[in-house]
């Protein structure tokens, strides 16, 4: 184990233990303690389909039951990739019992992706949603297991469209009952994804006891409690609905997770109607397409409480008008998942509220603002934020050349974030150190999609920069040197990415041709010179 976890030193362990931050308990511990207490409640809401905790644990012990049947065991990695349906939760349960690890892609993630989460991780299954009308994932599952050899079973929720005896259906996986659990809390329990600045995601190993105090700290300063109906249209596997409080929070307070299968305000509305829900996360693009909706819309959004808005920088001002238009309270979440997360409270004052993106969890949250040498810089300066603390991981999964990089010597997270910090400790993100673009909450890794683009013989270089977007925040543009043989079109360059299998929101939302990228002294591509280039282009169409 001790080449997968880069471990917390003991004195911080024994801190973290003190304050009863690890209470040593799994993340099935806290659902199923709440499931005894209250088993009648309602949990989950999904399309038509309604779970009580009872039933909810009934199928999690059975889906247990049913993996281990089909040869998984502790400490074998699964990539579980669901559209927003109940059977995520439900999988991801039934895993974490038996210290079957997930690996939590997420819908937009394709071939590319997939497949290298199952040859960092050899992983052993992969858990898909068969049902979904808009990608074929039993395709997708079927070049998988052509092409990676740990990859020995498909587990689909549906019926199956291949009669390959790997392909099993979730509904087979219904077997006898299994209460037992194989998970011990210092171990990972599960690996999130990271949007990195280089190749593919990281794969970010989370323990029990740490993941579940972030929970846990969240639940407190977010008010959760079992009269909270949240309502989830963000991806059901992000860091950030899952944990901020998101699913989980509200599963372990005894509140109810209304899943919202698309991100559009006509159907997120109406759902909030009809379940009363009063609690939302969402990213600032989709805060501002509800805005602009609900002053049309007919639906009665009096049951909503809060609207959280994070995963990307969000305005001073589309905060006040989130305000203005929504009569309940906005928090602002500035969160990782590698680990810190950062909360305006529920009763700070309105400028904190619009002006800041909070502060973290916990006391013991160790939060610096350094410069380039890595010394603290005065209060209330702009500089690099790095942070440790009882929820940040020490190192990604077997990558230790990137954590040399990513963590410093101390073991303090490199968060790639320029922030400040006003003097009550609120954080503000000024800007980023990190070669990646934050597409409305969505990161893409730029080398990633440089490295795919330098494939095309047509393209002799390449660099993907980030464009301010009044929508999205930001948006790609890949700005290309052609090499000097061939010409391409943008058109076919988006196609040829395409067809190289990558997430949909990795393309490029623009691509510019240039003569030679400009270069900083240092000789590395001059990206700064290159948005004010690109950022005049796209503001004068
Ligand atoms: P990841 O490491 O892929 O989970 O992405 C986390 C990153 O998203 C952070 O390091 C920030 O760069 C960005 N981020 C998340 N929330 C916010 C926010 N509220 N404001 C600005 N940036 C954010
Ligand atoms: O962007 C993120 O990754 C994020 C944002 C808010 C996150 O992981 C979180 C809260 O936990």
């Amino acid at each position: 184990m001790q080449n997968e976890l880069t471990l917390w030193p003991d004195n911080l362990v024994q801190q973290y233990r003190d304050h009863g931050y690890w209470q040593d308990k799994t993340l099935c511990d806290y659902l199923f303690e709440r499931a005894r207490e209250q088993p009648e409640n309602l949990a989950m809401i999904c399309g038509e389909r309604r779970y009580t905790y009872a039933e909810m644990v009934d199928i999690i012990h059975r889906f247990s039951a049913g993996f281990t049947k089909l040869g998984l065991q502790a400490g074998d990695n699964v990539v579980l990739q669901m559209t927003n349906v109940a059977e995520f939760y439900l999988c991801f349960f039934a895993l974490v019992q038996k210290g079957i690890r997930p690996i939590m892609a997420l819908p937009a993630h394709r071939y590319s992706e997939i497949a290298y989460f199952c040859q960092h991780a050899n992983a052993k299954a992969y858990i898909i949603d068969g049902t979904c009308s808009t990608f074929n994932y039993q395709a997708l599952a079927h070049d998988i297991l052509e092409n990676n050899a740990s990859v020995s079973r498909v587990i689909v929720k549906g019926d199956l469209h291949y009669t390959d005896s790997r392909f099993t259906s979730l509904a087979e996986c219904l077997a006898d009952t299994d209460v037992t659990q194989d998970a011990n809390p210092c171990d990972i329990a599960f690996f999130q994804l990271s949007g990195g600045t280089t190749g593919a995601p990281k794969l970010i190993p989370r323990t029990h006891n740490d993941y579940a105090y972030s929970v846990i700290g969240s639940n407190a300063l977010c008010d959760v409690d079992e009269e909270t109906r949240f309502l989830c249209v963000l991806p059901v596997a992000h860091n950030y609905p899952f944990s901020s409080p998101g699913a989980l929070g509200v599963f372990w307070a005894g509140g109810c997770v209304i899943i919202g299968a698309d991100t559009q305000p006509q159907t997120a509305f109406r759902l909030i109607e009809q379940h009363k829900a009063n609690f939302v996360p969402l990213v600032p693009p989709l805060a501002l397409l509800w805005m602009d909706f609900a002053k049309t819309q007919p639906y009665d959004l009096s049951s909503l409480k809060v609207i959280q808005v994070g995963g990307a920088k969000f305005s001073e001002n589309a905060a006040k008008r989130l305000l203005n238009v929504f009569n309940c309270q906005l928090q602002q979440v500035f969160g990782m998942a590698e680990g810190l997360v950062n909360y305006t409270r529920l009763d700070d004052p309105i400028e904190v509220i619009t002006q800041t993106q909070g502060r973290p969890i916990s006391k013991l949250d160790q939060v610096r603002v350094v410069n380039e040498a890595g010394e603290d810089v005065a209060q209330g300066e702009e500089g690099f934020l790095i942070t440790q603390g009882p929820y940040t991981i020490r190192g990604y999964y077997n990558a230790p050349q990137h954590n040399a990089r990513s963590f410093t010597p101390e073991g303090f997270y490199r968060t790639g974030d320029i922030v400040r910090q006003t003097e009550q400790g609120n954080i503000i993100v000024t800007g980023r150190d990190k070669d990646q673009i934050n597409r409305g909450g969505e990161k893409i890794a730029a080398e990633e999609i440089e490295n795919q683009l330098l494939r095309h013989d047509a393209v002799h270089d390449a660099a993907l920069i980030a464009i301010a977007d009044d929508y999205l925040g930001e948006h790609s543009c890949a700005v290309i040197v052609m090499s000097s043989t061939q010409s391409i079109r943008p058109i076919e360059l988006k196609r040829f990415l395409r067809q190289q299998s990558l997430a949909e929101f990795k393309i490029p939302d623009q691509i510019q041709f240039i003569d030679e990228l400009p270069k900083t002294p240092v000789g590395k591509i001059d990206k700064k010179k290159l948005r004010t280039l690109f950022s005049k282009i796209t503001a004068s169409v």
